[in-house]
């Protein structure tokens, strides 16, 4: 069950008039509840009149998020559901001689989690004072209460720890390739600038590539879509086994990676680059078990200079791309001068 859209038309915790009409609860039913499990019957004969009882209906708030709380909640009978926001993540739920709304009363601050009933609910309620009363009566009481604090706490502390894990997951997954595992063009247009600033900072040489695949869309076209996507895969994996640990590379859409080498300047960035398209040009291609034509790529590289920014680098390396494609492809080139590799 999950709380309803909109708060119930009648208030969550009923009044005072009603609460006194309710019978208060006997000796043998306080003895019954965890909460109060140890405490000897007379300090539970002295707590029955000072306690009250609160009935709840399915769905009826009894805490809100955010709110203040001035009271300790025992069930009684029911069950209540306990949720950071209302209707998407359960923390817990609690039944017969559970507590609820001891943090926020110790710590006097306000409701850090929303509960609400599951079922018909009865209530003890043991507001501020008879709860300090309860406290400077009866040390089972105190016992029970730190141990129950503590469990609260620890999972509070792993509901915290299970939202970083999930929040760290969506993260990643919005800055890496599906297909291909790398990172996607997101990651490289939050990251460049980042790097092309530690570079400048640092006065350390940067050099990026593009590189594309050759003739992709006759392998689309002629081994279909999913043999595409093989190749991209495989691509991808050749990209990951011969940069450096230190480089970076990104699917940048399509059949288009950018290679970042970093503290590189360009006589090395073309040589990896170079070293990664023979290793290309000369790894086998197949697709379920067929044999598929040889794979080549041509790369533009180039390098940082003072002046340029990130958009800058990049289209100047798509520019001498589009050079090397006109050269007649499978090749490297770099910005600024002739080609540096022709196979
Ligand atoms: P060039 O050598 O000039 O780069 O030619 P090309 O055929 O590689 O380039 P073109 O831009 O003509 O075709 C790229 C093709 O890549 C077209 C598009 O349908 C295909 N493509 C884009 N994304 C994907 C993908 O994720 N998977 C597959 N299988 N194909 C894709
Ligand atoms: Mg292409
Ligand atoms: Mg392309």
């Amino acid at each position: 069950m999950s709380f309803p859209d909109r708060p119930p038309p009648t208030p969550p915790v009923a009044s005072e008039e009603s609460l006194r009409s309710q019978a208060s609860p006997a000796v043998a039913v306080l003895r019954e509840l965890r909460a109060l499990q140890g405490t000897g019957d007379e300090i539970l004969e002295a707590l029955g009149p000072r306690a009250r009882v609160l009935q709840l209906e399915p769905g009826q708030f009894l805490l809100r998020r955010g709110e203040p709380n001035s009271c300790i909640y025992v069930v009684i009978s029911g069950r209540l559901r306990v949720e950071l926001d209302g209707g998407s993540s359960l923390l817990a739920q609690l039944g017969r001689g559970e507590t609820v709304g001891e943090l926020s009363l110790l710590t006097g601050s306000i409701t850090t989690a929303t509960v609400a009933a599951e079922e018909r609910t009865q209530l003890l309620v043991l507001d501020e004072e008879t709860f300090w009363w309860m406290v400077s009566s009866s040390h089972e009481f105190c016992v029970g209460l730190l141990v129950r604090s503590a469990e609260r706490m620890r999972s509070n502390t792993d509901a915290v720890q299970a939202n970083i894990a999930l929040r760290r997951h969506f993260e990643q997954a919005a800055l890496s390739d599906a297909l291909t595992g790398l990172h996607n063009r997101r990651w490289l247009d939050q990251m460049l600038p980042r790097i092309v600033q530690r570079h400048l900072h640092s006065s350390e040489p940067l050099c990026v590539a593009i590189m594309d695949i050759d003739h992709f869309k006759r392998i689309n076209d002629g081994f279909g879509h999913p043999a595409g996507d093989a190749v991209l895969t495989r691509v991808a994996q050749l990209v990951r086994d011969n940069l450096r640990p230190t480089d970076f590379a990104a699917r940048m859409g399509g059949e288009e990676f950018a290679l970042i080498f970093c503290q590189t300047a360009r006589p090395g960035a073309v040589r990896a680059a170079e070293r990664l398209r023979e290793a290309i040009a000369g790894a086998p291609f197949d697709y379920q078990g067929r044999g598929l034509p040889q794979v080549t790529v041509s790369l533009g590289v180039a390098a940082l200079e003072r002046t340029s920014d990130p958009g800058q680098l990049l289209a100047r390396a798509d520019e001498v791309l589009y050079r090397a494609k006109e050269a007649g492809r499978n090749r490297t080139l770099w910005a600024g001068s002739d080609a540096v590799s022709l196979p």
